[in-house]
């Protein structure tokens, strides 16, 4: 994606997950809204893009963050909300293992409480090393835990699995977490 889309798909994530008032918007209850008014949003605030440069930035998004709905001209993004929304995610069986990449100044607080999920609606897991490596590395020095989901799931705890592979849980207890070497 070239610089410009990249600014587009930026300012499409803040919309649709966490500032939709911000061009005087309101997300279904499932976090769609339709693309004819999110293009007149976008334009009356500032924004402007066309239904060309939309489908490009959702065909050619890295992690696939947004979704349309071709059948009724809707768009949301997939996952990372701060706003309150059900994305009627289906509760999956998760990997043995999923790893969880944060700033190296996090170890302390994490191994003390473990993760929880701060602003967004879930813990955000990855289900490899290296997404993991690229989700820490946004912030400067990082480490990557495993996460113990396979005793978790047998504990009863559960994990949803999003279209762009992103696993959730509603949090994670310390003793289920181990530092990688
Ligand atoms: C940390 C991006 C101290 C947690 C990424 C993380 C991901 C704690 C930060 C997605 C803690 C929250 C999500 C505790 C959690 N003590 N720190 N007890 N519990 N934390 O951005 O997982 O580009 O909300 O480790 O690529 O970093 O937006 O979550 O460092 O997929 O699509 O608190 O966001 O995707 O940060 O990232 P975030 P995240 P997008």
């Amino acid at each position: 994606m070239n610089t410009t889309d990249v600014r587009r798909s930026k300012r499409l994530s803040q919309v649709l997950r966490h500032r939709p008032e911000s061009v005087g918007i309101e997300l279904d209850p499932h976090g769609w809204v339709d693309l004819p008014s999110l293009l007149d949003a976008l334009a009356a605030h500032g924004s402007p893009m066309t239904r060309d440069d939309i489908d490009r930035v959702v065909r050619g998004n890295d992690k696939q963050r947004f979704e349309v709905d071709a059948t009724l001209d809707r768009i949301r993004a997939r996952q990372g909300h701060t706003v309150e929304v059900d994305l009627d995610l289906t509760p999956s069986e998760p990997p043995e293992v999923l790893f969880h990449g944060t700033p190296r100044a996090n170890i302390d607080s994490i191994l003390a409480s473990g993760l929880d999920r701060r602003r967004r609606h879930h813990v955000h897991l990855s289900p490899d090393r290296a997404t993991a490596e690229r989700v820490g590395a946004r912030r400067g020095d990082f480490v990557v835990f495993h996460v113990d989901a396979a005793t978790m799931h047998a504990d009863g705890l559960t994990f949803w699995r999003t279209d762009n592979n992103v696993w959730l849980t509603d949090a994670v207890p310390p003793n289920r977490l181990s530092l990688d070497d």
